[in-house]
């Protein structure tokens, strides 16, 4: 015996959840960040690309999160998955991201906005340039080259895969030192720039050495595993992070493409990351919160007229199986969808995006539901999800909604 699917005024009822996304906390839906400072104390608008897929913003946006520095935020296309914005070309003619503008002036790359902000607004424990950062700064880069070297580079042969998985875990070592010399979890005494600057890569390589090496950086390394769990420990950290269904699919057209190597615990990773479960996977080991659940409602519910327009099933029949679906996540009760629309399901469990769409364990719930519901009538996958781009998440889709 099954339930019938509530209706959208119904499911409505069923959620509560509300999200100061001016003064609460970090958010990946907000457009304005005032920490409760007046609006007119707003002196800094940043650049971002619309997903939070872009590792250089991250680090910019973490950083203003850190030091609640009054913020506005314009979201910006990535080439990847769509137009870039003629007013950003004009102003950006590169189209890179990110950038600021402070005070009127227009500033690009990372590491000279940091410098920037770090002028006015002073540093963020040891500033960029501190003589314990820099060394820091320069094992970030070089971790981050032995990564794409394993990563984007097709190995030849088996010892060349090998030499190259050696090469990163030989830097890895050096990190893990580094870890190690401070009394606490962070790469210095006391969190600071540093480990914003580490961040961005540091969570891509977690997903993506997992999905497309079966190599697990967080759970085969002691201090960089309590590193994750500081940065875990702060809201900023937890309002900018991804997980692993996100990242292990906006990676391959942002590198050029990621290689797996096809080994049993990767192929294992790969089907738990695509299929399920999510609950377990090591993208994320704080706590779930009580409102996972209705935050993925709220989000759903406010996005329903596009997430059904683009999805490929027949509006109405997805709309029914979508229901279905939110109603068994939010009461538990088993709702069975019509019939064929289990691939329709699954195209939006895979296109759930974190933190754009909503946070890590919302998203855990809604593709556990997609899926589970999914499962009642087929086994059929949704379109493959491309490699080369990611058009299949063009903002233009979503444009007409706030
Ligand atoms: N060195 C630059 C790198 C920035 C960068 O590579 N940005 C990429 C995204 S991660 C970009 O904007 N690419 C253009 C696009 O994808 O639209 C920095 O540190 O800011």
């Amino acid at each position: 015996m099954t339930t019938t699917p509530l209706t959208w005024q119904e499911l409505e009822a069923l959620t509560d959840f509300y999200l100061d996304r001016v003064n609460g906390p970090t958010n990946s839906q907000a457009t304005l960040r005032l920490f409760s400072h007046p609006e007119s104390h707003v002196k800094i608008t940043l650049y971002r690309d619309n997903h939070g897929w872009c590792p250089y913003c991250q680090k910019v946006w973490l950083w203003l999160e850190e030091k609640q520095v009054p913020y506005r935020i314009e979201k910006v296309t990535m080439f990847c998955y769509g137009d870039k914005e003629q007013w950003y070309k004009d102003k950006v003619p590169s189209g890179m991201l990110p950038a600021i503008e402070l005070n009127n002036r227009l500033i690009t790359e990372s590491d000279d906005i940091l410098r920037a902000l770090e002028t006015v607004f002073g540093p963020l424990g040891l500033g960029m340039e501190d003589p314990a950062v820099v060394p820091l700064r320069r094992l970030e880069r070089m971790l981050f080259r032995a990564w794409c070297t394993w990563l984007c580079y097709q190995a030849r042969t088996s010892s060349q895969e090998q030499r190259n998985r050696e090469k990163f875990t030989k830097v890895v070592a050096m990190v893990e030192e580094a870890l190690k010399s401070t009394p606490g979890p962070y790469f210095l005494a006391d969190f600071s720039t540093a480990d914003v600057v580490f961040t961005p890569y540091i969570e891509r390589m977690n997903a993506s050495l997992y999905y497309y090496k079966g190599y697990s950086l967080r759970e085969e390394n002691p201090h960089l595993a309590k590193w994750f769990n500081a940065m875990e420990s702060r809201s900023t950290y937890r309002g900018t992070q991804s997980d692993f269904h996100t990242h292990a699919h906006d990676l391959p057209p942002q590198m050029g493409g990621c290689w797996s190597n096809d080994e049993p615990e990767t192929l294992r990773n790969k089907t738990q990351v695509d299929n399920g479960p999510w609950f377990g996977l090591p993208d994320v080991t704080y706590p779930e919160p009580e409102t996972s659940r209705a935050e993925a409602l709220h989000r759903v519910i406010k996005h329903r007229i596009n997430i059904i327009r683009v999805n490929p099933a027949h509006d109405k029949l997805f709309d029914t199986a979508l229901r279905c679906a939110l109603t068994y996540m939010i009461t538990g009760e088993v709702c069975t969808p019509p019939l064929n629309s289990d691939s329709a399901l699954r195209y939006l469990r895979d296109r759930i995006n974190v933190p754009r769409d909503m946070s890590i364990y919302a998203a855990k719930r809604l593709r556990e539901a997609l899926e589970a519901t999914a499962a009642l009538v087929g086994d059929r996958q949704g379109e493959p999800i491309p490699l080369g781009h990611r058009r299949d998440q063009d903002p233009a889709n979503f444009a007409n909604l706030i």
